[in-house]
């Protein structure tokens, strides 16, 4: 039998040395001189995989010969961030890597920055899918990871002279990229289009093309539990390699054609975040990695089997469906188990419905994914057909249960009317066994507001998972210095497997020394940053500053302009001699986000960001207290350096908006205070680490919704406060664009006329709090208890807890029987 790899690896830097230049020979064909640092890290890498081998094939064959039920994790983005210096924590050889790359002469920082970050993914959602996956695997739980391996990912931002966002495509597969295993063998056939004809009684799909899904097995390796579990993300590639016909015509365009749209399929991640795109590849994409997945899975788990028994396939996978993308998937497996396995219609019902659960991720109704059924019908005519009948087979079954007409309509899957079009969250809500929010407050939103009429009628289907991140990669990859500050404080490192234990830390809160030392940690980490920061993108920061960040996609809802209007209030006291510059607590304000490029309103907030920094850096008057930084292309790695360094996160969205949020609870890990609203998950957050050491403020949901129905009016505000006033106008008069006054028209005018998320209406609240987290700052010492304790009571947060619960509450499964560890 086949020994796991042990957690610790026995292997020594000698060895690690040894195994690197077989590799830089027989991989790379080059000799340790010749070697460049990308070489290395190509040479690491398949190394780390060698390692990983035998723990992943035995969790394989545990899993399809054991009896633990698998997660099926489809999700249309993963955004996982660099890999090697997780797989070498999580296999044990980092101390051996960092010594046996000196030995080879290079240096270890630049093999790691050799890896091309792989931004598959546009924010949280994606991030969560990496977090989720890498906990699976790190409490032994069988899964996989599906989902597609986009060509080109989320796109690389630059920033113009005039500090507009310009999009650069993200060519990230033009890099060596050995993590991918291409797994021809175990391809797909997914096909679309054409009809559906009556044959012998049946109706029978006649599509019209189809294209090749072609697996890429990137391993998964947990922590400690000996576990390599799998995401396999899809490509698209043609079957009609070339038409010779065509191209003896000389029409070489029209002979690579096929190809081309096949390929389209997997080219590229649409940019949107919490969005609605109606476009017909999106649709195409994920009927594609849906329905390769779940061929897929029944090949796993029914390996050679021609007539498979697929009513135990509810226990041999269960199918978590990441927001609505995946959705159709639901009306895959019916037809698969209807036309290609010839089952009759309820058995087919009875495990698809035991199979799928839902995760919806969004208040945003616009983000609710809503398909045309002319669409539907076009690329898809037979799941349209069933799609129908789980319309009309749910009708009915509302009909007998309530009197309610109303109400009935109001449910409907397939709407009535001109356009129809069938409701993707629907569909999922009815045709799946759970349904689940992100945060406590966002599924209780879920079952009052947006889905209430499905948690009304299936009460026991809706629950709540709180979202979660890894510590791994946010605490222990990104935070070395904390890292070992825990373990020091808790005189264990097994915080890492068990987060909860961060509560141990909670005296230290009162002891002055480990203060101290706590403070040290995030200094040299605001000096790493701002080192970084020169490096990367020539900004000079002060680490002697208050770090004041606010990273997420830039979204009206989240409220960028928020802060921005802050920020320039402030300015203007300064200007104006309101407040005195020696009065000002120092702040270094950082944004990092990425706006959708068809998202006017956020590219306007982006480049007024910049203009705004642009005029205030080189203002003599505020120089050296207040400084505006922006850093392009916000990324994992970004977020890896930045939030160690961050002091105070900006948590601002509109009560009632952000599902969840995930960076809030990494700078609650790393030692960062919040200034928030009751939102997504920060009301969790602030219930743990306590209201005394989490700056709340602004309207809370209700208040929101009484503003609505009361009627907003956004000038009501302009009018009565002045800083805000005197902020706005700023804008408008020209000081941030040369002078030119139409500059920013459009965001003034939206302010003052619609202002939807209300960022005038918490202005003098945003505003009234900042003289607290200016006082607290001031006393170094309290600030940093409050800091510990932030990080004391957010073990809560991490993605193993919400694994857990997913386990309890959603799949009702666990782990494999544990991993046997090789000796060391
Ligand atoms: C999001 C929510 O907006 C976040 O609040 C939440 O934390 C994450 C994960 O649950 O999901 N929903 C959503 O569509 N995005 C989110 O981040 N956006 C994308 O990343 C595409």
């Amino acid at each position: 039998m086949t020994e796991l790899t042990a957690p610790k690896s026995s292997v020594t830097a000698a060895q690690f040395a040894d195994e690197i230049r077989n590799e830089l020979k027989y991989t790379q064909g080059v000799t340790p001189e010749q070697a460049k640092p990308a070489d290395v890290y190509v040479a690491t890498a398949t190394a780390v995989r060698k390692h990983l081998m035998d723990s992943w094939m035995k969790t394989q064959q545990d899993m399809i010969n054991g009896n633990t039920k698998a997660v099926g994790y489809l999700s249309a983005e993963f955004l996982m961030g660099k890999q090697l210096r997780n797989a070498l924590l999580n296999s044990g050889l980092t101390d051996q890597f960092y010594a046996a790359v000196k030995d080879l002469g290079f240096d270890a920082q630049e093999v790691i920055d050799a890896e091309y970050e792989p931004g598959l993914g546009n924010g949280g959602l994606g991030r969560l899918a990496a977090c989720f996956i890498d906990s699976l695997a790190s409490l032994g739980v069988p899964a996989f990871g599906y989902g597609i391996q986009y060509r080109y990912g989320i796109f690389r931002q630059e920033f113009d002279e005039e500090g507009r966002q310009v999009e650069r495509p993200d060519y990230w597969l033009t890099n060596e990229a050995p993590w991918g295993h291409i797994d021809y063998a175990r391809d797909q056939r997914v096909s679309f289009g054409g009809e559906v004809v009556e044959e012998d009684g049946k109706r029978v799909w006649k599509p019209a093309w189809s294209v090749r899904a072609i697996p890429v097995d990137y391993m998964v390796p947990g922590y400690e539990s000996g576990r390599v579990n799998t995401l396999r993300l899809w490509q698209a590639r043609s079957y009609d390699e070339f038409d010779l016909l065509t191209f003896n015509k000389s029409e070489y365009l029209d002979a690579v054609k096929p190809q081309v749209e096949a390929e389209n399929i997997s080219k590229i991640l649409y940019p949107e975040d919490s969005t609605e795109v109606g476009k017909e590849l999106r649709l195409e994409q994920q009927y594609f990695f849906a329905s390769a997945s779940i061929h897929d899975a029944i090949r796993v788990f029914y390996p050679n089997q021609d007539k498979p028994d697929l009513t135990t396939f509810p226990d041999k996978i269960c199918f978590q469906l990441n927001d609505t993308h995946p959705v159709i998937g639901i009306p895959e497996l019916m037809r698969i188990l209807l036309d290609e396995y010839g089952y009759d219609w309820d058995t087919a019902w009875d495990i698809t419905t035991k199979t799928f659960n839902y995760t919806c991720h969004t208040l945003l109704p616009e983000a609710l994914e809503v398909w045309p059924v002319a669409l539907i019908s076009k690329l898809l005519p037979r799941h349209m057909e069933i799609i129908n009948k789980i319309n009309d087979q749910f009708m009915h079954e509302l009909e007998q249960m309530t009197d309610d007409e109303a109400k009935v309509e109001r449910m409907r899957i397939v709407t009535d009317g001109e356009n129809p079009s069938v409701r993707m969250a629907y569909l999922a809500s009815y045709a799946g066994e759970h349904v689940n929010g992100v945060a406590e407050l966002h599924s209780q939103l879920l079952k009052d507001v947006t889905l209430r009429d499905f948690s009304d009628l299936f009460p026991k289907k809706f629950t709540n998972v709180t979202n979660g991140v890894t510590p791994r990669r946010f605490i222990k990859l990104a935070n070395p210095g904390l890292s070992n500050l825990i373990t020091e404080g808790l005189g264990t490192d097994k915080w890492l497997e068990d987060l909860e234990l961060l509560k141990n830390l909670e005296p230290l809160a009162q002891d002055d020394e480990f203060v101290k030392k706590f403070a040290k940690v995030k200094y040299d980490n605001k000096v790493r940053f701002a080192d970084f920061a020169k490096s990367e993108y020539g900004f000079d920061l002060d680490a002697s500053t208050m770090f004041d960040t606010m990273i997420k996609r830039l979204h009206e809802y989240k409220r960028q302009a928020l802060k921005v209007l802050e920020v320039i209030a402030t300015y203007a006291d300064i200007k104006s001699g309101k407040v005195k510059v020696e009065d000002v607590t120092p702040r270094t304000v950082i944004f990092g986000a990425k706006a959708a490029p068809g998202y006017y309103l956020a590219k306007m907030t982006i480049q007024l960001i910049n203009n705004v920094s642009k005029v205030i850096n080189n203002d003599p008057d505020v120089m050296g207290k207040l400084k505006v930084v922006f850093p392009w292309n916000y990324n994992i790695r970004v977020a890896q350096m930045l939030i160690p360094a961050t002091e105070l996160d900006e948590q601002i969205s509109q009560a009632g908006k952000e599902a969840s949020g995930t960076s809030n609870m990494k700078f609650a890990l790393n030692g960062a205070l919040t200034v928030g609203t009751l939102d997504g998950a920060n009301v969790e957050i602030r219930e743990r680490v306590g209201a005394d050491n989490f700056f709340l403020f602004g309207m809370t949901v209700d208040e929101v919704e009484k503003m609505y129905s009361d009627g907003y009016d956004p000038a009501k505000y302009y009018e009565g406060d002045p800083r805000l006033k005197a902020a706005i106008d700023m804008v408008a008069d020209g000081t941030f664009s040369n002078g030119d006054k139409d500059a920013y028209a459009p965001l003034v005018s939206d302010w003052l006329t619609k202002d939807w998320f209300m960022t005038l209406a918490d202005f003098t609240a945003y505003h009234d709090i900042q003289s607290q987290i200016e006082t607290l700052y001031g006393d170094q010492l309290e600030w940093n208890r409050k800091a510990i304790l932030n990080v004391a009571n957010s073990g809560y947060f991490s993605s193993d807890r919400s694994i857990e619960d997913y386990l309890d509450r959603v799949w009702m499964t666990g782990p494999l029987p544990a991993a046997k560890k090789a000796a060391t």
